[in-house]
């Protein structure tokens, strides 16, 4: 059984590929499993990958390092009930140092498991850092990102369809100068063939041999406190128009309030299920990725959101009130809050660290 753990930073594709790689492996006759991780409880990832039926465990309320029994829990229970060929476990996107506090201590004490680390990297992001565009993300979480970097087994540069040739050009000479020793993948990961390369990039891949991270706690616990997270969960009622219409304007109406307070977004997604149809809608730092809505029939839905942005929780929290307050007259509808936690993730304390 193969773990593909997959990191990176929020909103760099992780999830969007885990489920391209998915479909693909379905297709050959593979058996697959998804463990979707988060510090929070409700997770637009998880129903995301379950309505492409897809078989989907979470590990909640903090990242797999610091829920290190948690993963394993679930790692036992695929292994027992489907006995995949794959199971791609997706790390918090805050979340860094997994050689030292997951794939060592998974090397030593699980050596059946054959462990390839995948990080994900927005190269539209990577782009504007290069460039020196990227100020407005603290220094501190600009170290989380770079961490995450230096321990991939394969580096992933996505979002490659973001950027022009020259662009791209760019991107690459800085990467494979600073990262010589990695795999790096340049990947569309919504094209099939960019999928298949990263496919079989993992198969073929087994390091065994892996360096902790030399790292400082106290600059990545002070990055990931920088970040705010809000997760809700909403119930949109209307009266003409089809329910998805007015969930879709709430997020845009969040995202816009969002934008005028300046706040750097990490990741701004939200999971829209009416009972026929299912939509994801999603603002990360280089890009909005909106479906168009056109069917949406129902005139009641459930939203959930998931807001990782680069402030405090109660702006956060006070931001969504409004919006909800704004839709609710726009739209002509009743939107009501059924679960609600505005918070930052707490200090990193892996179960494990393996120097
Ligand atoms: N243009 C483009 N968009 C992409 C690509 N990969 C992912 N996206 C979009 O990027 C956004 C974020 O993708 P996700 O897969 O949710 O990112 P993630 O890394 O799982 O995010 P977190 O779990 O919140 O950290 C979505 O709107 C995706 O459709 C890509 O290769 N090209
Ligand atoms: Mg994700």
């Amino acid at each position: 059984m193969k773990l593909i753990l997959t990191g990176g930073f929020l909103g760099s594709g992780k999830t969007t590929a885990i489920q391209q790689a998915c479909a693909l492996l379905l297709k050959q006759n593979k058996k697959v499993a998804v463990i979707t991780n988060d510090q929070g409880e409700e997770l637009v990832d998880s129903k995301f990958i379950e309505s492409f039926s897809i078989p989907v465990k979470e590990v909640i309320n903090g990242c797999f390092c610091c829920n290190y029994n948690d993963l394993m829990q679930n790692i036992y229970y695929f292994s027992e009930q489907i006995n995949p060929d794959i199971i791609f476990a997706e790390s918090v996107g805050s979340c860094t140092d997994i050689v030292a506090t997951i794939a060592k201590p998974l090397a030593e004490m699980h050596p059946e498991l054959t462990v390839n680390i995948s990080v994900f990297v927005d190269a539209a992001l990577l782009y504007s850092l290069i460039k020196g565009t990227s100020s407005f993300i603290d220094g501190s979480v600009r170290y989380i990102f770079k961490k995450q970097m230096e321990e991939a087994d394969i580096l992933v540069l996505n979002k490659t369809d973001l950027l022009t040739d020259v662009e791209l050009a760019e991107v690459q000479e800085v990467i494979k100068q600073d990262y010589a020793s990695k795999k790096i993948l340049l990947q569309n990961s919504l094209n099939e063939k960019d999928i298949q390369q990263w496919k079989d990039c993992f198969s073929n891949e087994s390091k065994s041999q892996r360096k902790s991270l030399d790292i400082d706690y106290e600059i990545y616990g002070a990055g990931e406190a920088k970040l705010a997270w809000l997760d809700a969960v909403l119930s949109v009622q209307t009266e003409k128009i089809p329910a998805v219409k007015a969930a879709a304007l709430l997020a845009e109406i969040i995202y816009e309030k969002i934008n005028l307070q300046e706040l750097t977004i990490g990741h701004l997604k939200f999971f829209i299920d009416d009972g026929n149809e299912q939509y994801k809608i999603s603002y990360t730092t280089s890009h909005q990725h909106r479906q168009i809505i056109v069917n949406g029939i129902s005139f009641k839905a459930s939203v959930i959101v998931n807001a990782r942005v680069q402030t405090e929780p109660e702006i956060l929290q006070q931001i969504l009130f409004q919006s909800i307050e704004e839709t609710a007259l726009k739209a002509n509808c009743k939107i009501q809050v059924q679960s609600l936690s505005a918070f930052k993730p707490g200090f990193p304390k892996p179960t494990h660290r393996f120097a």
